[in-house]
This record gives structure tokens, C-alpha cells and sequence, in this order.
């Protein structure tokens, strides 16, 4: 990732993981255009053990294509010993609107078990309108996106240990 691209990147990223050799990730990777999506694993897989992250503690699947993004990760999050989810997946556009289902369904399918789990899935799907606009941002010109999925799990991370000792002040105790 170019300099300034990270700069402004980690504007995004502010909290903080503890205990960062505990903890552990998911990467579920689409098969579909896979020299796009292997380089998005590359830059994730780089930045969470740069942040830390032990290579050990990072398991990665492999789906066939985006729209079963969302199933891998349920996958991965099954037997609850995963602390967070990346998504890494590239929708080219192609002659007719099959890229919007399989973006919106994706999409959709991800934030769903985001939220129905309380853990932390990583929406890091590339939806170019050609294979230059993958290209340059998985590794080239505008920095890998896989880099930002990496920092936003990890962001998310840190938000969670935060708020896990924090009394409910809502219902019953
Ligand atoms: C079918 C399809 C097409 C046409 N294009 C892509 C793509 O550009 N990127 C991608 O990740 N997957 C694509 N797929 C496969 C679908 O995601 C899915 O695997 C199939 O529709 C089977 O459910």
C-alpha cells in the first residue's frame, strides 16, 4: 500500500487489540478470480501478523465463489473458538446484473451473521466494474483492500475486548 493510502487508512482503525497473540481470525477466500483474491489474502494475512496476530492462530477456507462467502464464515464461526471474520471476494462486473445479486446477497449475507452472531465478519469484496479496477486494488495503484479488511477486523476486535467487562445496563442482572 502506497504511504499515503495507509496513513489515511489507519485513520479508520483506532482501537487498540489486547492480548493479540490470543487471538483468533478467520479468513474465508472466494475461488472466483482468484489471483485477485489470493493478493487480498496475501495483504490481510501480512497486516494481522504485523498487528501480531500469530500465523497459527489464522485459518483460512476456501469458497467457490462470493455468494458462499457468508456460508464459510458461518463455517468458521460454528464452533465459537473464532474471535472475528474476513470476507475476501471479487465481483467483476460482467454483460448483464448477475454481479448486483450476488453483491447484494453477499453483502447482506455477511452483515446478517455480523450481527445475528456479535462477532465481527469483514465485508473485504472487490465489486470493479472491469479486472484494472481489481488489479489496482489488490497490490496496485490505490493499495490491496485485503490490507483495510485486516485493520477493520482487528479494529473490531479491540472494540468487542472493550465493551465484553462492560455491565448491561439494559434488563435484568
Ligand atoms: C457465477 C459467478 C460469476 C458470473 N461471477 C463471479 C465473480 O465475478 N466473482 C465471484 O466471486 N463469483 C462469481 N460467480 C460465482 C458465484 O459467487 C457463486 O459461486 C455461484 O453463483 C454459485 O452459488
Amino acid at each position: 500500500m502506497m504511504a499515503g493510502n495507509m496513513e489515511n487508512a489507519h485513520k479508520h482503525f483506532e482501537n487498540e487489540v489486547k492480548d493479540a497473540e490470543k487471538v483468533k481470525i478467520g479468513i474465508v477466500v472466494s475461488r472466483w478470480n482468484d489471483h485477485i483474491t489470493n493478493a487480498l489474502l496475501e495483504g490481510s494475512k501480512e497486516t494481522l501478523i504485523e498487528q501480531g496476530i500469530k500465523a497459527e492462530n489464522i485459518e483460512v477456507i476456501y469458497v467457490p465463489g462470493s455468494f458462499e462467502l457468508p456460508y464459510g464464515a458461518r463455517l468458521l464461526l460454528s464452533n465459537g473458538s473464532k474471535d472475528a471474520i474476513i470476507c475476501l471476494g471479487c465481483v467483476i462486473k460482467g454483460e448483464t446484473d448477475h454481479d448486483v445479486y450476488i453483491n447484494y446477497s453477499t453483502a447482506l449475507g455477511i452483515q446478517q451473521l455480523s450481527l445475528s452472531s456479535g462477532k465481527p465478519v469483514v465485508f473485504g469484496v472487490l465489486t470493479p466494474n472491469n479486472e484494472q479496477q481489481a488489479l489496482d486494488r489488490a497490490g496496485g495503484r490505490l493499495g490491496n483492500k485485503g490490507i483495510e479488511a485486516a485493520l477493520t477486523v482487528l479494529s473490531l476486535v479491540g472494540l468487542n475486548q472493550k465493551y465484553k467487562n462492560t455491565k448491561s445496563t439494559i434488563g435484568f442482572s
